[in-house]
């Protein structure tokens, strides 16, 4: 069995600066973080940007920015978010393919987000897919609900496997209308990867708030990788909150190593991933 692949998914969308002072927001804080994020285990970001007001944006010169910088600073494999925020239009989403990442997330679905909606409509999936085949970019498909697998089984078999041949998921567990954030909702998903999607197929997971912890453990159990980051939770245990990514991607880390399974570097990441260097 392999090491783990560790992601952190530092800012995201949804969660609010002014709450959260620690949040990376800058494109300072961002490289930062991901510096730090990077020496502790992590070997993917996720990014999402926000703007001056701290706000979510797909601004195409920020993301440029962002993945020059990241690349500059860090041997991190940047992944940009396509999700973005609930409010995106799909052309905004589909652009961001225009920053030139090394990974892109693709969400296999539409799903319910709190009182929001997260609208994945076929058409937008297979558009996303095809483009990111066309511009040699390695998707992460994003699986927030069991259906999800079906999706992207069907997906692969209409429309063929993605740039460089490899399938890599991600589930993220435990948003408000989603699947639950526990284990076995893990192994469901598991079981559910092993049935329908190519051999090989790699899998990490991430638990939404206190589901992070048992889909942690989980993911492992199952020779699964691992998302962390403040996008997911900002609360490191009970009334403690997170004190920056690095903290969450140190514990990832350290629950790999107890696994026996430690956290695999930037060029055994590309390598697991089916990556150019
Ligand atoms: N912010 C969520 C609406 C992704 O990054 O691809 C979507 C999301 C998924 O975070
Ligand atoms: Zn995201």
């Amino acid at each position: 069995m392999t090491g783990t692949l560790i992601t952190v998914a530092p800012t995201g969308a949804e969660v609010d600066k002014r709450e959260v002072p620690v949040l990376p927001v800058t494109l300072e804080e961002l490289v930062d973080t991901a510096a730090k994020c990077e020496r502790a285990g992590a070997s993917i970001i996720h990014v999402h940007l926000r703007d001056d007001q701290a706000a979510p944006t797909l601004d195409p010169v920020r993301l440029r920015d962002a993945v020059a910088a990241l690349r500059e600073t860090t041997d991190l494999i940047v992944q940009l978010s396509t999700g973005g925020s609930v409010h995106d239009p799909e052309e905004a989403r589909l652009a961001v393919l225009d920053a030139e990442p090394d990974m892109a997330s693709c969400t296999m679905g539409t799903v319910n987000f709190g009182g929001d909606v997260f609208m994945n409509r076929w058409d937008f999936i297979v558009e996303l897919h095809e483009r990111m085949i066309e511009r040699a970019v390695v998707p992460e498909y994003e699986l927030f609900d069991i259906g999800h697998v079906a999706s992207l089984e069907r997906l692969l078999g209409q429309h063929g496997l993605p740039f460089g041949d490899h399938v890599h998921v991600d589930f993220v567990l435990g948003v408000p209308g989603g699947a639950a954030g526990d284990a076995s909702t893990v192994t469901a998903f598991a079981e559910a990867v092993r049935r329908y999607l190519p051999e090989g197929t790699t899998f990490s997971a991430t638990g939404i708030g206190r589901t992070t912890l048992p889909v942690m453990f989980a993911s492992l159990a199952h020779g699964g990788h691992l998302r962390v980051g403040m996008e997911d939770t900002v609360s490191f245990a009970r009334r403690r909150p997170v004190a920056g990514n690095d903290q969450l991607v140190a514990r990832a880390a350290e629950a790999a190593a107890l696994a026996q399974r430690p956290a695999i570097t930037t060029v055994e990441a590309r390598k697991l991933l089916r990556m150019r260097d």
